[in-house]
């Protein structure tokens, strides 16, 4: 089971003991009541002074809390091969426009230049074996600039790579890679804005692969003249089953997706100052078969560029699966704001401490999937994320919950996390039936927020 986001990680990069207490106490606030809102964290007022003391203290930043994530996943690195999930998110803080002013320089306009905020670009490790989460190794979290001249006036499409806002995408590769140890190999997956020539001509190694959605029609070397014309003459080299997820716009369903697989040699853009003209990669088409496509829905249709050599449709599938688990990025954003944590609601009005705040909240966002993921690896111990005390608490309230419905008993081992959430997730009103479904992170956050109510008045009563 991985440590905890609370134990002793800051250690290196923060000023003392005291504060390092200070960070792990916060943090732990934040986990068991779910939410990133100091005045939601304590009902004392040292404690939120304490909390908002940390957050202002100029002596450390947001990158060496981050110093301590990257720590973290190190020593949960736990297989030889991960993938390594990238995107970006911003962060908006209109509704603070008054307070943040424009003098803040850890403040700019985000993706609608009228509204103040910033944008963090993580990158997440995932165990595809195990489906869990191992920890961050590389979080860029910046800001515009106000009056910055737009794409027009840099001449945008004349820069190099590293002077533009997306060499993010190909600086989080090479801290990865620079960070995880050589043994290891990387998947880097990353959506359509990480389709960039530069990145497949900078990252890839002998242990590092890129598995990246297609943006744009390329420039072959062949007969084909176009990557998507090549792709319109290849044929499906099979169909599987995959199951959707139900969202917005998208119905929950089993779709049967066609794959087509070839080798193409893509060409450098016109201009570029890169090393290799063209580069071999493959490419990977899953088209949704019109028979499982629902009404009013567009089916599933992903072109996805590997430097995996694909050489049966086995491979391909693989390949397919590996991108499908982009979504725990996506989840992972969801849980930070509008699913839980609601960070965009903070009340800080200070860019340097509220990016302090998303670098903690980054770590325990991650505990809470860990938990709601755990459901589905049933074999995960928990190891301090909840202590002897409270372990004891759980006990006596899962034979109470089992007491009320004797046909619903906790279903898995004791000591483990699934254990532990199925418990949290009661509290939480979730009922436990098949039918009802796995919990969601709102159940589990509530759960969490009840269970600390809860434990508060244990201790209260067991100290008399
Ligand atoms: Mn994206």
């Amino acid at each position: 089971m991985q440590n905890t986001c609370c134990s002793a990680i800051y250690t290196v990069k923060v000023p003392d003991v005291r504060i390092q207490k200070r960070i792990e106490f916060s943090m732990n606030k934040m986990l068991t009541l779910g939410s990133s809102i100091v005045n939601r964290l304590s009902s004392l007022h040292t404690e939120k002074i304490g909390f908002y003391r940390m957050l202002s203290n100029t002596r450390f930043s947001h990158d060496d809390l981050l110093e301590g994530s990257f720590k973290l996943c190190l020593s949960n690195m736990d297989t030889d091969h991960v993938l390594a999930i990238q995107d970006t998110t911003e962060f908006n803080y209109g509704g603070l426009k008054s307070k943040l002013g424009p003098d803040d320089p850890d403040i700019g306009p985000t993706g609608s230049s009228k509204i103040a905020g910033f944008f963090c670009h993580p990158m997440l490790i995932v165990n595809p074996i195990l489906n869990s989460l191992i920890g961050f190794s590389s979080v860029q979290i910046y800001n515009r600039t106000w009056g910055q001249p737009d794409k027009k006036e840099r001449k945008y499409n004349q820069i190099d790579i590293e002077e533009k806002e997306s060499y993010r995408w190909i600086k989080s590769s090479i801290e990865t890679k620079e960070l995880l140890p050589e043994n290891v190999k990387v998947t880097i997956i990353g959506d359509r804005e990480n389709d960039i020539y530069e990145d497949f001509d900078r990252v890839p190694d002998e242990r590092t692969n890129l598995l990246i959605r297609s943006r744009c029609d390329r420039n072959i070397v062949g007969e084909h003249k176009k990557l998507y014309n090549l792709l319109d003459n290849t044929i499906v080299a099979g169909s599987v089953e995959v199951e959707i997820t139900g969202q917005k716009n998208r119905k929950k369903r089993t779709a049967l997706i066609d794959v087509k697989f070839t080798k193409a040699k893509i060409c450098a853009p016109t201009r570029l100052n890169v090393s290799q003209k063209n580069i071999e990669i493959y490419v990977i088409e899953a088209t949704e078969n019109p028979s499982t496509i629902p009404t009013n829905e567009v089916g599933i249709s992903w072109k996805l560029l590997t430097t995996h050599k694909i050489e049966n449709l086995e491979k391909a599938i693989e390949c397919i699966n590996w991108y499908k688990k982009r979504w725990l990025i996506e989840e992972l954003f969801r849980v930070i704001k509008t699913k839980g944590f609601e960070i965009e609601s903070s009340q800080l009005g200070d860019g340097f401490k509220l990016k302090k705040l998303l670098a903690m909240t980054l770590e325990v966002a991650l505990q809470v999937m860990r938990l709601k993921l755990s459901l589905n690896e049933v074999n995960q111990k928990q190891d301090n994320l909840f202590n002897s005390n409270e372990i004891k608490f759980l006990e006596k309230v899962n034979r109470k919950i089992e007491g009320q419905t004797q046909k619903q008993k906790n279903p898995y081992n004791e000591q483990t996390l699934a254990w532990i959430t199925w418990i949290i997730a009661r509290i939480g009103g979730w009922t436990g039936y098949k039918s009802q479904g796995p919990p969601g992170y709102i159940t589990i956050k509530n759960g969490l927020d009840r269970y600390h109510q809860q434990y508060e008045g244990f201790l209260m009563f067991s100290d008399d």
